[in-house]
């Protein structure tokens, strides 16, 4: 009698969603604890006093300065808009995350350093070959201004190199003496979202469960993703590009995999250093395009094993390196959705992307 009624008894198991946001919960302290590590309570402060959402890698983002941004993300911002101070040859890399950063650094260093470190005869002491990009080019707000630091610059080779993630509408102050310039690599919003979600159940630690893809989808629909919502970091450029194409170039990442020679020469000329006819004649643009291939550093040690930046394996970076890898994980509806947000936020800007 008694073990049947036992057995009548509905054992409680909760979902699969359920058991992730039971996990979410339990980490949710450590996750806020480590976002927060370091920060003085005047700044914790002000980020109480932020719109917040559910972060994707941490366990907030918040609203700052119209854009979403994780906690240590902000503190670097607000270091590097501070002290910050541009010079006229300064060039600037600019993307939202996962749209070609790294490809634009290597293509960007290989071009600038050319006449340093020959791309066509490649010794083995090419930066390239044994550094990661990343390396090559820091990041205003993961490397120079992490953790609220002021780094001293003046040693760096001109022109200086430098990358960021942080939208136009927060970064243009910096960067408005006459002759810094800057480049924008553009990606198509579905496989922005596609390598986002990799990415970030790829770094993610063991003991963490995986970001659900139907979660993460609906928070990019909403804008909610680091520096998004992702069409005004892509508009505030393209605006920016139309207006000043001398001091904005704006690049997409489809055509540079559709025709990258192409795209070396635009990129070279912009930066002020173009392709000579010799240059040219012996194979310069081909081989930079040959060196900064997805193949070709992929397969380099540096790439497999080593974390350029904190926490995170270079091997990451490199996935698929494709055009069109959503159609493998989108479902109808949600392609309609976007479809249907990109017409919307885009539509009349003349910015428009090639799919396949
Ligand atoms: P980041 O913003 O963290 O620096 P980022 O380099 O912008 O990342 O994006 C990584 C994406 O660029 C990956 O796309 P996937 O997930 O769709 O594969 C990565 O594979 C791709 N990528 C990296 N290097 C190259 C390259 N040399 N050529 C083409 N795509 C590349």
């Amino acid at each position: 009698m008694a073990t049947s009624s036992m057995k009548s008894i509905p054992m409680a198991i909760p979902s699969f969603s359920m058991c992730h946001k039971l996990e979410l919960l339990k980490e949710g302290k450590s996750k806020g604890q480590e976002d927060h590590e370091g920060l003085s309570y005047e700044f914790q402060e002000m980020l109480d006093s932020l719109p917040k959402e559910r972060g994707w890698r941490t366990r907030y983002l918040y609203l700052f300065q119209g854009f979403w941004c994780q906690a240590k993300e902000i503190q670097a911002i607000m270091s590097f808009q501070k002290h910050f101070q541009s010079l006229p040859n300064d060039v600037v890399l600019a993307t939202i995350p996962k749209s070609g950063t790294t490809w634009l650094k290597a293509l960007a260093f290989t071009i600038l350093n050319r006449h340093r470190f020959d791309p066509v005869s490649l010794s083995s002491d090419h930066p390239l070959l044994t550094s990661n990009p990343h390396d090559l080019v820091p990041f205003f707000e993961y490397k120079l201004y992490a953790n609220g630091d002021v780094p001293n610059l003046s040693s760096l080779a001109s022109p200086r190199t430098f990358a960021t993630h942080i939208p136009f509408g927060s970064l243009m102050d910096s960067i408005e003496k006459p002759g810094v310039k800057v480049v924008y690599l553009c990606r198509n919003p579905f496989d922005t979202f596609i390598s986002s979600w990799h990415y970030i159940n790829n770094i993610k630690s063991e003991s963490v469960s995986p970001v659900l893809l139907d979660e993460a989808f609906d928070l990019y629909c909403r804008g909610v993703i680091g520096f998004g919502p992702f069409w005004e970091h892509m508009l505030g450029y393209w605006r920016e590009s139309l207006k000043r194409p001398e001091k904005v170039l704006f690049l997409k990442y489809e055509d540079l995999k559709e025709d990258i020679e192409t795209n070396l020469k635009k990129l070279s000329s912009f930066l002020g250093l173009p392709f000579t006819e010799e240059e040219e004649r012996k194979g310069v643009v081909k081989a930079i395009a040959d060196l900064c291939s997805f193949e070709n550093l992929k397969k380099l040690e540096v790439n497999k094993s080593n974390k350029s930046i904190k926490n995170f394996e270079n091997r990451f970076l490199f996935r698929k390196g494709e055009v069109s890898d959503w159609v493998n994980y989108l479902s109808p509806s949600q392609v309609e959705r976007l479809s249907a947000l990109v017409d919307d936020k885009l539509g009349g800007s003349g910015l428009t992307f090639s799919l396949s």
